[in-house]
């Protein structure tokens, strides 16, 4: 198996050792002690159940035995795909509590993906709810043994199990919980929205992330006192850490958990939980500005509304306050580290207007020209980013590694961004050609492998087009060979690719060609540019 490590040259690690950073715990330390401090507090609580801390860390300990038992060991990596249900946390701390590393996937992933999550990370597990929104996730564990045979072991967490293994809830005899791994091991894999290919994979420590965690609660104001809405996918690294779920269960607070982030399902969960902080993507913040004034709930309780994943325009962001009567906190984060957030008590003006200032003083931030030298304050450049809980490389991806980090290991994030007194940032744009599709990141080359496998396609790009509700939407330039399929038809054909749908192409455009310059061939990202151009200047 290739190993799963994230190393910091040695001084580094050190110089964040001794700051405080990194606090040597680990993911099932913390909720170990959390059960003990505060055993009898509401830690989890979704439709229709609530776990105390003392009742997650049993549930959690009997799931570390229940895989155990099932013949999982210590090391092994498990895929993990999972609606926000209760049982997302026990499945993943008892992952933890056995020293196994859960891979994220989100619960629209689908066999592609997950067959390429599983073949990448070297999976030999596969963690799943029975079904969420119609979708049986029994079958797509069959259609994963059948592509990748080393998934040896699928655990149902809720429902029926059929013929593969139950989530354990009771502890059991005979198995002996293996010692906690070290807290600069690697906890769990994230998935990158990158914008080449396939989706690459992200290992992240124990200390890492805990100090990305507990330093957002700080920033965020939250403490044991909070009750934190996870209204995302609890999945995605955003919900998850910033400050997350994983912020305030450190914080010994209440998780919330919403099936859906739409006010109708998310509402009455604040009114009932007295929800005080949570997390958005743009086009959801949108939907909720229009849907409060209209809603009996009361949601007063809520004190805190991040938004981030995507760009909040300014003239949205500005109604925050006023229609929902919270603080509004731009987060611009990533899975591979660096976070960004506004200050609660900042100026209104940089709260609407910028997407924050980094998490940790020891985040080291460059802005550079296509040269790599740091442009003057305020004018556009790349970002490039360098810290605390920033990776320094994917897993099992020298490729990738060498695209995406500097020699002295900065990870190029791909952001165009204007740097601002203070450290403030403003995101500009992408370097890259992925479509960020209500902050669900889409990486142009993937749709365009797929649609390339089609029989009637003879050429396509994949460009992102600017959209009022979802920030951008994909369209598909498609040049067609033989008969030329329907664009329903090719919809309906990218479905059946097993990839989640989101992917599936908003719009597509058939062209009889795609420009060439008097040189010859223009490059994909040269192409890609002229027909977004072409395409926006003929709306
Ligand atoms: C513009 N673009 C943004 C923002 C992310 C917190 C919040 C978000 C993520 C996330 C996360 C943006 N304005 N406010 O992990 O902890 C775009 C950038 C960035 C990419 C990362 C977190 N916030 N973005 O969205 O790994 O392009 O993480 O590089 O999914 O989203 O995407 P992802």
């Amino acid at each position: 198996m290739t190993p799963l490590r994230q190393t910091w040259p040695d001084d580094l690690a050190r110089r964040y050792r001794e700051k405080g950073y990194w606090r040597g715990e680990t993911f099932s330390g913390f909720l170990r002690q959390r059960a003990a401090e505060r055993p009898d507090a509401i830690a989890i609580v979704d439709r229709d159940r609530s776990w105390s801390y003392a009742e997650l860390l049993a549930r959690a300990e009997a799931a570390a035995a229940g895989y155990l038992r099932a013949g999982l060991k210590p090391g092994d990596r498990v895929v993990v795909q999972l609606p926000n249900i209760a049982e997302f946390f026990s499945a993943v701390f008892g992952l933890f509590r056995a020293g196994m590393i859960p891979l994220y996937a989100l619960p629209a992933h689908r066999i592609t993906e997950i067959a390429h999550f599983a073949r990448k990370a070297e999976a030999v597990g596969y963690v799943i709810a029975e079904r969420h929104d119609g979708f049986d996730y029994r079958d797509q564990a069959r259609a994963l043994q059948a592509e990748v045979p080393a998934v040896a072991h699928v655990v149902v967490v809720a429902g029926d199990a059929a013929e593969f293994t139950k989530l354990a809830t009771e502890r059991g005899e005979g198995v002996a919980l293996p010692p906690d791994v070290s807290s600069s091991d690697v906890a769990f894999i994230q998935i990158s929205g990158g914008s080449t290919g396939l989706s690459k994979l992200i290992p992240r420590t124990h200390d890492d992330y805990l100090y990305s965690c507990w330093a957002s609660n700080e920033i965020c104001g939250v403490t044991a006192e909070s009750v934190f809405l996870v209204a995302l996918p609890a999945a995605h690294n955003f919900p998850m850490s910033s400050p997350g779920h994983i912020g305030a269960l450190y914080a010994g607070a209440k998780v919330v958990l919403s099936l859906s982030a739409s006010p109708d399902a998310a509402f009455p969960l604040i009114e009932r939980e007295r929800v005080s902080i949570t997390g958005l993507v743009p086009p959801l913040a949108l939907l909720w500005l229009q849907a409060a004034p209209s809603k009996q709930n009361d949601i007063s309780s809520l004190q805190v509304l991040l938004v981030g994943g995507a760009k909040f325009t300014r003239e949205v962001a500005k109604r925050v306050r006023p229609v929902l009567g919270c603080t509004l906190q731009q987060v611009f984060g990533m899975a591979e580290g660096l976070v960004n957030y506004t200050r609660l008590d900042d100026p209104e003006e940089t709260i609407v207007s910028t997407q924050g200032r980094p998490i940790s003083p020891d985040d080291e931030v460059l802005v550079v020209d296509d040269l790599g030298n740091p442009v003057p304050e305020g004018e556009p450049g790349y970002l490039l980013a360098r810290g605390p809980y920033t990776i320094r490389g994917y897993h099992n991806d020298p490729a990738a590694n060498a695209r995406s980090f500097t020699s002295d290991g900065f990870y190029r994030t791909g952001d165009i961004v204007r740097r601002f007194p203070g450290g403030y940032l403003e995101v500009q744009g992408r370097a890259g050609d992925h479509i960020n599709r209500a902050g669900e990141k889409i990486s142009a080359e993937e749709i365009e492998d797929h649609l390339l496998a089609h029989p009637n396609v003879f050429d396509v790009a994949i460009v992102s087009i600017p959209d009022e509700f979802l920030g951008e939407r994909s369209c598909a330039f498609v040049i067609a060979q033989g008969e030329k399929p329907k664009g329903s038809a090719l919809k309906a054909w990218m479905r059946t690719r097993g990839i989640a749908e989101f992917k599936v192409p908003d719009q597509i455009v058939f062209v009889e060609h795609f420009a060439t310059t008097a040189a010859g061939k223009v490059s994909r990202k040269e192409l890609r540019a002229r027909l977004r151009a072409e395409f926006l200047q003929h709306q």
